[in-house]
């Protein structure tokens, strides 16, 4: 029987950050070169439409070039190997989980693979720039197509799913995220709540590292094998 039956991962910036993806909130982050609110709210898309699609045209080519690290690889053989059921929740945009191998994943702040059309709401595949001349693949219409990520003040997809999850998880991984960010902050409390082992994995002790049972400091690339190592091993005794 496994220690652990069912585990939630929550991955954030700090993962793809050894792929060369820049973080948000450190200090050479994406937050020191950009206000979040000209950039991720659809108020700053509303007043400057053209600087949000160069903002997220920047972002889709360094995440086309960008390859997924170990702790990717190791993410994707915990999925494989470990006998219980076991969901990712990402925070990121990049889809390195993907390239990964990653299955049973979410996209909670949306994707750079994808577009939405404001039109008809459709969001077909689109790794090329946006610009408000393109028309959208399924309507047909112009003017009405934006990065298909979640803003600010905006809700993030799939969270009844998410929230079903953790009430039911056994185990609660948090890697490579700040806790800044709500409802994704929220979810190592509700975790705890369902009586969930909590595991912070982060760089450094995130601002809700005190929700954690257990933390564990240091490279994603390093920390996260070496848990997954260790974790595997657990449930093979
Ligand atoms: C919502 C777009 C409700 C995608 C992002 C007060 C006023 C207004 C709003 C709020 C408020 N209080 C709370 C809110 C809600 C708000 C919020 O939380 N604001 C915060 C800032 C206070 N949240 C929202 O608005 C959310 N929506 O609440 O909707 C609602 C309800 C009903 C109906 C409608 C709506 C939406 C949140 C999503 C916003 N979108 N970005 C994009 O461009 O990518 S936020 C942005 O932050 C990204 O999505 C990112 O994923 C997310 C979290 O950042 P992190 O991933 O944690 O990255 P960060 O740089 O912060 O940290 C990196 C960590 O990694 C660090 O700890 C570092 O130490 C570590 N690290 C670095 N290197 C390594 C490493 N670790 C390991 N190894 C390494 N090598």
């Amino acid at each position: 029987m496994p220690r652990y039956d069912k585990i939630v991962i929550l991955t954030g910036a700090g993962l793809s950050a050894e792929s060369g993806l820049a973080t948000f909130r450190d200090e050479d982050g994406i937050w020191a070169r950009y206000d979040y609110r000209d950039v991720a709210t659809p108020e700053g898309f509303e007043r400057n439409p053209s600087l949000v699609y160069e903002f997220y045209n920047m972002r889709r080519h360094d995440g086309g070039t960008a390859r997924p690290n170990p702790a990717h690889y190791a993410l994707t053989h915990l999925q494989r190997k470990h006998p219980g059921e076991i969901l990712i929740v990402t925070q990121n945009i990049d889809i390195l989980h993907e390239a990964a191998g990653a299955t049973n994943l979410i996209h909670m702040h949306g994707d750079m693979a994808t577009m939405l059309c404001t039109n008809c709401d459709a969001r077909p595949p689109w790794i090329g720039d946006l610009s408000a001349e393109l028309a959208c693949p399924e309507c047909g219409l112009t003017g009405g197509l934006r990065p298909n990520v979640v803003w600010f003040g905006e809700m993030p997809y799939e969270m009844d799913r998410i929230a079903a999850a953790i009430a039911a998880c056994d185990l609660f991984i948090s890697i490579g995220t700040s806790g800044n960010v709500y409802p994704a902050a929220g979810f190592v409390a509700g975790a705890r709540d369902a009586g969930a082992h909590t595991v912070e994995l982060n760089l450094e002790p995130s601002d809700t590292a005190s929700y954690f049972a257990e933390r564990r400091h240091g490279k994603a690339t390093e920390i996260v094998p070496a848990y997954v190592d260790a974790l595997l091993k657990e449930e093979a005794r």
